[in-house]
């Protein structure tokens, strides 16, 4: 019989490509999806057809429960959050529900539904993988990061995530449950939200090529990250699932690239010059800076024999042609509508 996986998140970047990678493995995959008529869907709506869904909310103990009694999944990967950090600024207390007790709550349906509790803790059948961030160990204290570097998180979404890391860890010493975080740094793709700033750019050189924008404002040019590509990592949030015991691992590249790095790349990959566009807003600076990351990612090469496989030009290269190619697509659209008067 085929296993069966539970997927918070999965109308997101990585739940999207997750529920790829199951499908081809031939998992039968339930995304759990919240609010009516959820209009993100997009991302997975060529997988509609093979995909199952069953309503619930991070926020909502109750539908959480439903949820996994209603599924019986052997794996649930727990990818739902607000990610977009500087959101948990604006609003921390929602940033910290969603987050946080979202793990708590979603960890909390697996035991109930499983039935364990503090005098029974033998372990349940369903594995779960808790979405970790490099963005705990913030203001770091020492370079590369690796599982046992000290979290300093430096946003709301920060310490949230590192609540959820450590609850799992809790629940897996508590009850024996089989419940592991990927602490995994910066992952991009064609399907990366806009809001994030790699996205940003890619999004602004296709515009710029094409003549619809000239300038682009960005925050903090000298942040820098260890960034990958989405597609990868899922490889990894899986691997980690599929171990004789539960443990957690760092996912990430070992490079390191700056903000400027990636307005670089891209704007080269057009022959255009980044410094003839890119103006900086200091609006767009956050109020503490995760100003450096670098992944230590040793363990999940040796155990799960996880590598990444695209490297960061070729990275910013895919996401700009993917940009170009929609923004065209976006453009034809709209003058067809004005050549038919809508
Ligand atoms: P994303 O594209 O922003 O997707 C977030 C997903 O969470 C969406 O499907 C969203 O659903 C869902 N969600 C939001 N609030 C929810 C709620 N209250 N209940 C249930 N679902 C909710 O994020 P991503 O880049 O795929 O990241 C996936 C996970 O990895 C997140 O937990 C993120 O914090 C973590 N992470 C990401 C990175 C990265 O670089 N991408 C690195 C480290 C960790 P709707 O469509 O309904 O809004
Ligand atoms: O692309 P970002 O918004 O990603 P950030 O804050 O690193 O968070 C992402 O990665 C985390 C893992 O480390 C995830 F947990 C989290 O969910 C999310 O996926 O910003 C990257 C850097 C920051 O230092 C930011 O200050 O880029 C800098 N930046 C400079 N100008 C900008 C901009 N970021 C954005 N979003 N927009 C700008 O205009």
């Amino acid at each position: 019989m085929s296993k069966r996986a539970l997927i918070t998140g999965i109308t997101g970047q990585d739940g999207s490509y997750l529920a790829e990678l199951l499908l081809s493995q031939g998992y039968q995959v339930w995304g759990l999806v919240r609010g009516q008529a959820n209009p993100r869907r997009s991302r997975i709506s060529r997988l509609m057809s093979d995909l199952y869904f069953v309503d619930g909310d991070l926020m909502d103990q109750g539908s959480l429960v439903a949820a996994v009694d209603r599924v019986q999944p052997d794996e649930v990967y727990n990818l739902g959050a607000i990610s977009f950090v500087p959101m948990s600024w604006q609003q921390p207390e929602l940033v910290t529900e969603v987050n946080g007790m979202g793990v708590l709550r979603v960890l909390e349906a697996i035991r109930i539904v499983s039935g364990l509790n503090g005098s029974r803790n033998g372990g349940s059948q369903i594995r779960f993988y808790q979405a970790s961030s490099s963005e705990m160990f913030g203001m770091v204290t020492e370079s590369p990061q690796c599982e046992k570097t000290i979290f300093h998180p430096r946003s709301p979404y920060g310490v949230a995530k590192a609540y959820g890391h450590f609850i799992t860890r809790n629940y897996r010493e508590s009850f024996g449950m089989y419940a592991v975080s990927g602490i995994l740094f910066n992952h991009e793709s064609p399907r990366r939200g806009a809001e994030f700033v790699t996205r940003k750019i890619s999004r602004a050189v296709a515009n710029i090529k094409l003549g619809y924008q000239d300038k682009l404002a960005l925050g903090n040019l000298d942040a820098v990250r260890d960034w990958g590509f989405a597609g990868d990592y899922v490889r990894a949030m899986h691997l980690m699932l599929q171990q004789d015991g539960p443990t957690d691992y760092v996912v990430g590249t070992g490079r390191m690239n700056s903000v400027r790095d990636a307005a670089r790349i891209a704007f080269e990959h057009v022959d255009l010059d980044w410094r003839d566009h890119v103006v900086v807003d200091p609006d767009l600076v956050r109020p503490a800076e995760v100003e450096t990351l670098c992944a230590d990612a040793r363990r999940a090469e040796a155990e799960l024999g996880w590598t990444p496989t695209v490297d960061f030009a070729g990275l910013m290269r895919m996401m700009v042609d993917a940009d170009i190619r929609q923004v065209s697509r976006e453009r034809e659209y709209e003058d067809l509508q004005v050549a038919v008067g809508w």
